[in-house]
């Protein structure tokens, strides 16, 4: 039914897997068509009590979006690419009962991003966070310059996404990044307990504490990140920052 997640639903909460372990899980096309799929259509409108995302493997939650799908972008497609993958991960910040990320290893760029849309994220000891994209000659494109600054404030965002650095699950706990971390083994428990927990509250004011907290911030910062990411698509060096990874080698920055 699904080409690239896999959906369980046990004691009412929907646990997606994205399901590529051979690619670490990177976000193709196919998996933000499942995505769209299943948050706007497929999950349960009545007696869903929360969802949890999380990577198959033990490797990566999601080590970003595919970097082989890039090199066929040029603006149009980027911006459109974009501004699809800003809405999903919207809809997944505005869903109505909670969305906890379940963080089993690398969570970078797209897959960082896909964490901090969802509204509390418990990661494993050995997971690692990081917003790599100007090794790639782009930057964040699915709200991160936004969620990123939003969690764990501008000048630590500024510096997580200019130097591209990783970062471990605890620094990202300190930082607000992570809620809770927890031995690799236990992540799917911990999720399971948390919102377990939200479940004995009253359903209503659960809804409307996503919807009240989320509307505290204002979106023209989203949009401004799609039209920088459109511009970037154009360039030469977006080109090469993919070819680089793709042919195992340092990219050579041209600056156009
Ligand atoms: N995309 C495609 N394939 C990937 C991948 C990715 N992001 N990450 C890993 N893989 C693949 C590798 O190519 C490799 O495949 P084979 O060579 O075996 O065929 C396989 O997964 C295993 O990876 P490694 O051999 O590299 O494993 P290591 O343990 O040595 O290294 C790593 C793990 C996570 C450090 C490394 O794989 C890595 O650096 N991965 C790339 C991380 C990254 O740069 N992620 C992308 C960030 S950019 C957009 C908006 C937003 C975005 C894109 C578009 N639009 C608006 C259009 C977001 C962009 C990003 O996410």
């Amino acid at each position: 039914m699904y080409k690239e997640v896999q959906l369980v639903i046990q004691d009412q909460i929907a646990i997606i897997t994205i399901n590529r372990p051979k690619a670490l899980n990177a976000l193709n096309t196919d998996v933000f068509t499942d995505l769209i799929q299943l948050f706007g259509n497929d999950l349960p409108k009545q007696d869903l009590r929360g969802v949890i995302i999380t990577g198959s493997g033990n490797k990566a939650f999601v080590a970003g979006a595919d970097i082989k799908e890039f090199l066929t972008l040029d603006n149009d497609k980027a911006m459109a690419l974009s501004q699809r993958g800003q809405d999903i991960f919207m809809t997944i910040e505005n869903f109505h009962v909670p969305v906890v990320a379940a963080v089993n290893g690398f969570a970078l760029g797209g897959g960082c991003e896909l964490a901090m849309a969802c509204h509390i994220r418990v990661a494993g000891r050995s997971a690692k966070f990081g917003q790599p994209e100007v090794n790639l000659g782009i930057i964040p494109g699915y709200g991160g310059t936004q969620r990123l600054a939003q969690l764990v404030g501008k000048g630590k965002a500024m510096e997580l996404i200019l130097t591209g650095d990783m970062i471990g699950s605890e620094e990202a706990e300190r930082m607000g990044l992570v809620n809770k971390v927890c031995d690799d083994q236990d992540v799917l428990e911990e999720t399971i307990k948390i919102l377990n927990k939200i479940c004995t509250k009253a359903p209503l004011a659960i809804r409307e504490s996503i919807s009240a907290i989320n509307a505290g911030f204002n979106q023209d910062g989203f949009k401004a990140e799609v039209t920088s990411f459109g511009r970037l698509a154009d360039s030469a060096d977006f080109k090469e920052g993919a070819l680089a990874f793709i042919e195992k080698r340092k990219p050579n920055w041209k600056g156009c």
